[in-house]
């Protein structure tokens, strides 16, 4: 074995020192992270927060034939899949946001509470009419905004955040159903036994514009993830007449909603009751098109609602119908 000299051990062991910090810079330490959440700002500017604010139900209160709506932008952490975070911008936390169930002929005012400290938000309801640069307007972070307009339309509409650009606010999360009640109710002589509402929608890589723009989306779900409408059967009795209130939030996909096992014997396209189809296997949801849907459950089983798009129902558009004798 050949000596080194002291000396040159001492050279040796700085070198190795040197080498390690080395390595350590262009590996180990490379606080480059691509976690997707550093996009936030399309500006570029880096992001100042992670958030998690706590959902925020919405107020609804009514008067006669007005109704007074509050919701809160927020940024909240979702789960899109079992263990797969979210740090969506929401309507009040949930996405989609809230259910909001109005009837023909409401006066609706409108109130948004921004407390996402970041980035502006609006809201673009679908079920009036309204000038948009008046009405649908973006709220600065931390104020609040109200607007008022009709709801003089039938059906199951589409509500979103509108603030440009629009695919960033639709992609992480902000949209949701807003029912319009017809005036004298859907025109069915039979009764509704059950009622459930479903939003299709789809995840991409986590806040990524580009992934928005051009990527195929991870997840395509009904209600804002991928296994709870499958762990959590929808129930219904055995005979049961079922009513589901159907969006398809988009952004980018079209969908095409079939419950196997059954035929929808009454289609109301949007939700309108004068756009009525019968017999319908599938119906076709354009990005942002609703529908009503009614069918008879008339044996006891698992019944799965898909998108019949089978990549999607593949990356998550499914859920079930369990349908038991006594509706346990
Ligand atoms: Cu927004």
């Amino acid at each position: 074995m050949i000596e080194i000299p002291a000396r040159y051990k001492t050279v040796r062991a700085v070198l190795l020192v040197l080498a390690a910090l080395a390595l350590l810079i262009t590996s180990g330490c490379d606080w480059s992270n691509d976690d997707p959440g550093d996009t936030k700002l399309p500006s570029g500017k880096p992001e100042v927060q992670r958030l998690n604010q706590p959902p925020i139900p919405p107020v609804i209160t009514r008067k006669g034939n007005e109704v007074f709506i509050e919701m809160t932008a927020q940024v909240t952490q979702v789960e899109i899949s079992k263990g797969v975070p979210y740090e969506a911008w929401t309507f009040d936390g949930t996405v989609p946001g809230p259910v909001i169930r109005v009837k023909q002929g409401d006066q609706l005012h409108f109130t948004l509470n921004n407390i996402d400290p970041q980035m502006p938000h609006s809201m673009d309801f679908h079920a009036v009419h309204a000038a948009p640069n008046h009405k649908f307007i973006g709220v600065m972070p931390g104020q609040e905004g109200t607007f008022t307009y009709t709801a003089n339309s039938p059906g199951v509409f589409m509500y979103h955040c509108g603030t440009k650009p629009v695919l960033l606010h639709l992609g992480n999360g902000m949209y949701g159903m807003i029912i319009v009640e017809p005036k004298d109710g859907y025109p069915t002589d039979q009764q509704i036994d059950q009622e459930y509402t479903i939003v299709q929608s789809e995840w991409y890589k986590e806040n990524d514009y580009q992934a928005f723009q051009n990527a195929k989306p991870r997840y395509v779900v009904f209600n804002g993830n991928n296994y709870t409408l499958t762990e959590h059967p929808l129930k219904a009795n055995v005979g049961d007449r079922v009513r589901l209130y159907v969006l398809n939030a988009g952004p980018n996909e079209v969908s095409s909603f079939h419950v196997v096992g059954t035929l929808m014997d009454t289609v109301y396209l949007d939700g309108n009751p004068d756009n009525v189809l019968h017999g319908m296997q599938t119906v076709l949801l354009p990005a942002s098109g609703g529908a009503v849907v009614e069918f008879q459950l008339t044996e006891a089983g698992d019944y799965t609602m898909v998108s019949h798009q089978f990549n999607q129902a593949s990356k998550g558009a499914a859920g079930l119908i369990r349908v038991t004798p006594d509706g346990k």
